[in-house]
C-alpha cells in the first residue's frame, strides 16, 4: 500500500504557516527584553544580533496524529504494567497462543490501548532543550516477522503520535514474509487509514538484516531510523536524533550514528527507565551487553544529558544519516535471520572513522523477551554464521579468542566474505587493536595466545577440573566431557587460570583448603591479579600457588589445596599448553 501523495502533503502543511503558542510567547519576550534593556547607542549593533535570533524558528512539536483522550483507569495507561490473569477457557487459550507465537504475553498486550499514554521519564535538562529549524526529516523503518497485532500497531501509533510531523517523513513497515493472518488483509485495511505509513512486503523471508535494507531502499528521508516491531516511542524521542544528525552540522554528517536509550520492560511489568549505560561486548559469544559508563567517558561529558560514546550498540533502535549508511556499506547482506549484525556494525562504524553515541534524552520502550520465537532448528547455526562473518572481517587475530572457546564453530558455514573484506580495505578502516585501545580502553581483552587453553585433567584420576558454578560454588573435578564449557580453562600470561566466560578466576587462600572461582581481580592496565589468583603452571603439570605455597590436588577425595608433593594427584594434563 503506498500513500505517497497524502504523506508528503501532510508533511508540507504542518508547521510552516502559523507560529505555535510557544513561539509567539518567545518572540514577545524577546522584543520586550530588547526594547527595555539595550541603550540606544548600542541598538544598531544589537539589532543585527536580535534579528538573527528572531530568525531561529522552533520545531513545531505537533505530531501527524493526536493521541486520543486518555482513560487513566484503562490497563497499561501511564506505562503501568498490566497484571491480568486469563480466567475463561477462551482467555486461557489466547494467552497460551500469544506466548507460543510471540514469546511474550501478547494477550495482556492486546488489553492495552494502541494509543496508551506513557510517562515522561527524561532528565529535567532534556525537557528544557529547544530544537530549531531546519532539521532533517527521518524515515522510520519498522521491520516485522509474525508480530502480534497490538505490539506492531502500538509501535506505529507511538511513532505517529510522539514525533513532530515536520521531522517525520514517513513510516515504512517492512513485512518479512509473515504467515499470520492478521498481518495480511486486515493490516492493509487498517493502514489505509494512516496515510503516513507505507507497507512494503518481502516476497520471501529475508531475515532482519536484509529486511532492514529493503526498508532503507524505499526510504526518502535524509535520516533513517530503525525500530523493532514492539517498541513505544516516548515524548521527545525523535528531536535529539535529527538534531544530532543534522546536515547543518557537517562534521557530524559522516561521523555519527546514534542510538537511543531503551527502557527495558516486559509486559506486564511496570515501565522502568534503564539507567544510562553504554554498550559492551561479551568476548565468548560476541554478543552485546550493557555496561556502566567508564570514568574517562564520565569526565569527558559535561552534563548528564550529553551523548555517551558507546563502543557497541544493541542493534534494534538507532538512527543514521542515509548517505552515511550507504557509504559505510549498509549491512552485510550475507547475514541470515537474526543476530551479529549489531556488533558488525559497531566495529565497522568505529574502525572506519565513525562514532556511536547513546542519547540520554531519547527514550524508546522495547519488549524484551527471554527467548526468540524463531530460535528453533538451525537458528543457532545462523547466528554463528553471522558472528563468523563479523569476526573474520573485523577482528583480525582477536577472532581466535572466540574460536578457541568453540573449536567446532570453525566448521560452521559462513559463506563468502570477500566483498566485506574489500569494503574494509576501500574505506581504509583501522584494525581491531586500534578499536580496543582507543574506543574500548576499559575492556578486558583475553590473550590472543594464552599459555594454555582447554581442559585440565588429573594424571591420577583422569578427572577434569570443573568450574561447577562460577563464583557460587567451589571448583571441583568431574569426568571429562570434552565439550569445553565448565571444563574449559585458560592459563593467562598474567598467571591467572580463567574460566570459559573469562570473568572468573581460580582462587586459593590461606583460610580454606578448597579452591573457589571468583571475579577476576586483574583488569586492563593494572599491575596484574591479586596474589590469591596467581598461579605458576609448571612444565611438569603442577599447578603451584605461590601465595600459600601449596599445590592444586585432585585426588579421589576431591579437589583441594595441599602441601606440594610428587603425587600424581598433583600433576595435571593441560591442553594446548605452551610453557614459557
Ligand atoms: C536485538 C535487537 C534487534 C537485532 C537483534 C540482533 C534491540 C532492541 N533489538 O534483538 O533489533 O539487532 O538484537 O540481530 O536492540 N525480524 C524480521 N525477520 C526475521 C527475524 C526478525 O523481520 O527473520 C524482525 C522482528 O520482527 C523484530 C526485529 O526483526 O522487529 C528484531 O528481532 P527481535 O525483536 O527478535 O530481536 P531482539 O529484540 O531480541
Ligand atoms: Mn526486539
Amino acid at each position: 500500500v503506498h500513500h505517497e501523495n497524502a504523506s508528503s502533503a501532510s508533511v508540507h502543511k504542518v508547521g510552516t504557516e502559523h507560529p505555535t503558542e510557544g513561539e509567539q510567547r518567545i518572540d514577545r519576550a524577546e522584543s520586550e527584553k530588547t526594547s527595555q534593556k539595550i541603550p540606544a547607542a548600542k541598538m544598531e549593533k544589537e539589532k543585527i544580533v536580535v534579528k538573527r535570533e528572531e530568525k531561529k524558528e522552533l520545531i513545531d512539536p505537533t505530531p501527524h496524529l493526536k493521541r486520543p483522550p486518555v482513560d487513566p483507569t484503562a490497563p497499561g495507561e501511564g506505562g503501568h504494567g498490566v497484571n491480568l490473569q486469563p480466567s475463561t477457557p477462551e482467555e486461557k487459550r489466547l494467552y497460551k497462543e500469544g506466548l507460543k507465537n510471540n514469546s511474550f504475553n501478547a494477550w495482556a498486550s492486546s488489553k492495552i490501548s494502541l494509543h496508551r499514554s506513557l510517562p515522561d521519564l527524561r532528565h529535567r535538562l532534556c525537557k528544557q532543550k529547544q530544537f530549531f529549524r531546519p532539521l532533517p526529516q527521518t524515515s522510520v523503518i519498522i521491520i516485522f516477522y509474525n508480530e502480534a497485532w497490538s505490539t506492531l500497531l502500538r509501535t506505529v501509533h507511538s511513532v505517529l503520535e510522539a514525533s513532530p510531523a515536520e521531522l517525520l517523513r514517513e513510516v515504512i513497515l517492512v513485512d518479512d514474509c509473515s504467515t499470520f493472518d492478521h498481518l495480511k488483509a486486515p493490516l492493509e485495511a487498517y493502514l489505509s487509514t494512516l496515510p503516513q505509513v507505507r507497507l512494503v512486503r518481502s516476497p520471501e523471508r529475508q531475515g532482519l538484516i536484509r529486511a532492514r535494507l529493503l526498508g532503507a531502499l524505499h526510504a526518502r528521508g535524509e535520516v533513517l531510523t530503525f525500530l523493532d516491531s514492539h517498541c513505544e516511542c516516548m515524548h521527545g524521542w525523535l528531536e535529539p536524533h535529527n538534531h544530532f544528525l543534522s546536515s547543518q552540522n557537517p562534521s557530524q554528517y559522516r561521523m555519527f550514528v546514534c542510538l537511543f536509550l531503551c527502557l527495558f520492560y516486559y509486559l506486564p511489568s511496570f515501565l522502568t527507565p534503564q539507567s544510562t549505560q553504554m554498550g559492551g561486548i561479551n568476548f565468548k559469544e560476541l554478543t552485546f551487553i550493557w555496561e556502566p559508563i567508564p570514568e574517562h567517558e564520565r569526565r569527558r561529558r559535561k552534563s548528564p544529558v550529553d551523548p555517551i560514546r558507546s563502543p557497541t550498540m544493541a542493534g534494534g533502535i538507532f538512527s543514521i544519516n542515509k548517505k552515511y549508511f550507504e557509504y559505510l556499506g549498509a549491512y552485510d547482506t550475507g547475514m541470515e535471520v537474526w543476530g551479529g549484525e549489531n556488533i558488525e556494525m559497531s566495529f565497522r562504524i568505529w574502525q572506519c572513522g565513525g562514532t556511536i553515541v547513546v542519547l540520554p534524552c531519547s527514550h524508546v520502550g522495547h519488549v524484551f523477551r527471554p527467548t526468540s520465537p524463531y530460535s528453533t532448528g538451525d537458528a543457532w547455526k545462523k547466528l554463528v554464521h553471522n558472528n563468523r562473518r563479523m569476526a573474520e572481517v573485523w577482528m583480525d587475530d582477536y577472532k581466535e579468542i572466540y574460536y578457541r572457546k568453540h573449536p567446532e564453530y570453525r566448521k560452521y558455514d559462513m559463506g563468502d566474505v570477500t566483498q566485506r573484506k574489500l569494503l574494509r580495505k576501500g574505506l581504509h578502516c583501522r584494525d581491531f587493536s586500534w578499536y580496543l585501545s582507543h574506543v574500548f580502553p576499559t575492556l578486558y581483552v583475553p590473550d590472543i595466545q594464552p599459555i594454555a587453553h582447554g581442559q585440565i585433567s588429573n594424571e591420577q584420576t583422569g578427572l577434569c577440573l570443573d568450574v561447577i558454578k562460577a563464583g557460587k560454588e567451589p571448583a571441583g573435578v568431574f569426568p571429562c566431557h570434552g565439550k569445553g564449557g565448565t571444563q574449559y580453562w585458560e592459563v593467562t600470561h598474567a598467571q591467572e587460570i580463567r574460566d570459559v566466560s573469562g570473568d572468573f578466576c581460580l582462587q586459593a587462600s590461606w583460610d580454606r583448603s578448597d579452591v573457589i572461582t571468583a571475579k577476576c581481580t586483574h583488569v586492563r592496565g593494572d599491575d596484574g591479579p591479586s596474589e590469591e589468583q596467581k598461579w605458576v603452571v609448571k612444565e611438569s603439570g603442577v599447578l603451584y600457588h605461590p601465595q600459600t605455597d601449596r599445590c592444586l590436588d585432585g585426588s579421589v577425595s576431591g579437589l583441594s589445596m595441599m602441601d606440594c608433593s610428587t603425587s600424581g594427584s598433583q600433576r595435571w594434563r593441560i591442553e594446548n599448553f605452551q610453557p614459557l
